[in-house]
């Protein structure tokens, strides 16, 4: 709760371009949540850097994605769009986190091992201590709901039970926040391998669809999903590849499973990919399009960078002197 509205946070890194994935499983859902709630959508910058990235590339792609949130649908006088590093509360908050958390519980994160296995020559404090900081992004600002994909529960579950073992020690400092999953798309699946999520890291390009992607480079990649030797479309577990086509067009769409099944019954799978494709397509195209004219307007951009940075700050500055004074630092002297 912040001044009496329920409140929400959700952040995404700036590690890759985003797959549609990440569109439909968070950032869609998340342009219509402001009339119920008091809502920042943080560039978590901060967190891509535990894994090596080029400077000027991870500039960029912060900017990019900050303008991917606007362009996807997120008002920006409606909703609080920053950089995670504009907000020093997020750093600092961290490090008390981090004196309240166990090593077992860092220890347990599959995100951990996943990443940790993947760069296995740079398994940095960074990357063990990630989920604190996500949960210093979400507590800073009292988090109701944290609306995110149905992979990210882990660091969900441990940041309220580091906000239920701060406040069983110190009173109610940190409202203890419930996750948000949305019905449709919460997890798509890679279109090469469908046992693995897609995701924005995958090397493989074919793997994903990127939010950047052109039309041409959209049907190719839909028309190259992996699908089965069965021969029927039909929504089933033993048919992976087919069954997430058929969740990627229910999800850009609109329309239930049951209705595609009718609407490809007797239809072979070349049919069902192209339909994904241009339904993706549609989808995709308008926001890109927002994207290339929103990316010219700098003096636009930059002004919302600096008034959500200070808006963010003050209140995440307001919850970090509660907890300095909570744990014993002296008080800062007026
Ligand atoms: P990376 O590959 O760099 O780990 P990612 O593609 O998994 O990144 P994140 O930045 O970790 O993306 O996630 C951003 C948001 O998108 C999270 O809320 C996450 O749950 C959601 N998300 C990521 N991948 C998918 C997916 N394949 N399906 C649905 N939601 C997803
Ligand atoms: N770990 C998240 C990104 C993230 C986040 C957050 C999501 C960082 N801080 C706070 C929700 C709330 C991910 O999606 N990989």
């Amino acid at each position: 709760m912040l001044d009496g509205k329920k409140s929400l946070f959700s952040g995404m890194q700036a590690t890759g371009t985003l797959t549609l994935g990440n569109y439909l499983g968070a950032l869609r859902n998340w342009v219509t949540l402001h009339d119920e709630y008091e809502c920042f959508y943080c560039v978590v910058d901060e967190h891509s850097i535990t894994v090596r990235q080029d400077p000027a590339t991870l500039r960029k792609r912060a900017r990019d994605l900050l303008i991917l949130y606007i362009a996807a649908g997120l008002d920006p006088e409606k909703n609080c769009i920053y950089y995670q590093s504009h907000v020093s509360a997020h750093a600092e908050l961290s490090w008390i986190l981090n004196c309240f958390t166990y090593m077992g519980e860092l220890n347990r994160m599959t995100q951990f091992k996943d990443k940790s296995a993947k760069h296995a020559d740079n398994i940095n404090a960074g990357l063990f201590t990630y989920p604190v900081l996500m949960a210093a992004d979400i507590l800073l600002f009292q988090s109701d709901v944290v609306p995110v994909g149905i992979d990210q529960m882990q660091h969900l579950e441990i940041t309220r039970d580091i906000a239920e073992r701060f406040n069983n020690i110190y009173g109610d400092v940190f409202t203890v926040p419930e996750a948000y999953i949305g019905k449709v798309g919460a997890k798509i699946m890679s279109l090469q391998d469908p046992s693995k999520k897609m995701s924005k890291s995958d090397e493989n390009p074919n793997a994903s669809i990127y939010m950047m992607d052109d039309p041409d480079t959209i049907m190719r990649k839909c028309r190259r999903a992996v699908t089965d030797s069965e021969a029927a479309i039909l929504y089933r577990d033993e048919q992976p590849g087919v069954k997430n086509l058929i969740d990627i067009y229910s999800a850009c769409t609109g329309k239930t499973v049951d209705e595609v099944l009718k609407e490809f019954d007797g239809k072979g799978y070349g049919d069902l990919k192209t339909g994904v494709g241009e339904a993706v397509v549609s989808v995709l195209k308008p926001i890109q399009d927002e994207h290339a004219r929103l990316s010219k307007d700098k003096a636009y951009i930059d002004g919302i960078i600096k008034n959500n940075a200070e808006k963010a700050a003050y209140y995440a500055n307001k919850t970090l002197r509660k907890v300095q004074k909570k744990v014993g630092f002296p008080e800062r002297v007026r």
